[in-house]
């Protein structure tokens, strides 16, 4: 069985999808979690000068969306055997990853008119694109994999990289106007928070 040793901040943010993978797939791994002050000493030896890293039996592996991949086939939660599925795990694991990053500008900018744009624009223009291509493809599981309960008819990636997309939206106050209009993708959400190992994870962990 190889070691993982998964180091990032004390935080959600890049490292969380892996975590909860690992969580429930009840693979273990080491959640190396690095404080503010240790973090200048070790990103002068990290490859990328960033985080995550993980290493698995001493090979060093960066770039969180690798990172992710890589344990999502480790855990069986890249869509299994089926090319067709495995495919469709990446294509919503991206989009929902892309869709994470998309409102980080707003958060930074001092502006207040232009903070205000930067958020109409989100929630109007490009929040509905993803929540509509999520709920199509979310209908169309059913016919194309035997079960509309999860994107690939079981729970994969794809999933839990949604769950925590609207975890960001809600931490940023993006959620309120838009998920109203989305009751399958929040009605699959509540369906990953509540299986048991990602209950038990919520529960604890502070979320931050
Ligand atoms: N493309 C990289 C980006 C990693 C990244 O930007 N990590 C941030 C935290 S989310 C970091 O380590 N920041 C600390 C620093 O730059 O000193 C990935 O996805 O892993």
């Amino acid at each position: 069985m190889p070691t993982y040793k998964l180091t990032y901040f004390d935080a959600t943010g890049r490292a969380e999808l892996s975590r909860r993978m690992f969580k429930l797939a009840g693979v273990e791994f080491e959640d190396v979690r690095v404080s503010k002050d240790e973090w200048p000493k070790l990103k002068a030896v990290m490859p990328l000068k960033v985080m995550p890293v993980m290493e698995v039996d001493g090979q060093l592996i960066v770039q969180s969306g690798c990172i992710e991949r890589y344990v999502a086939e480790k855990t069986g939660l890249n869509g299994g055997e089926s090319p067709a599925a495995r495919l469709q795990v990446d294509i919503i694991h991206t989009t929902a990853m892309e869709y994470i990053l998309l409102p980080m500008p707003m958060f930074g900018e001092k502006d207040e008119a232009k903070k205000a744009e930067l958020r109409r624009e989100f929630l109007e223009d490009k929040l509905p694109v993803c929540m509509d291509f999520l709920t199509k493809e979310l209908e169309q599981a059913k016919q194309d994999f035997g079960s509309d309960e999860f994107f690939v008819g079981k729970v994969t990636m794809a999933d839990i990289a949604v769950s925590l997309l609207l975890e960001v939206l809600v931490w940023a106050k993006l959620a309120d106007d838009v998920m109203p209009k989305y009751p399958l993708i929040q009605a699959l959400v509540d369906r990953v928070n509540a299986l048991p190992p990602i209950a038990k994870h919520l529960a604890n962990t502070s979320q931050k």
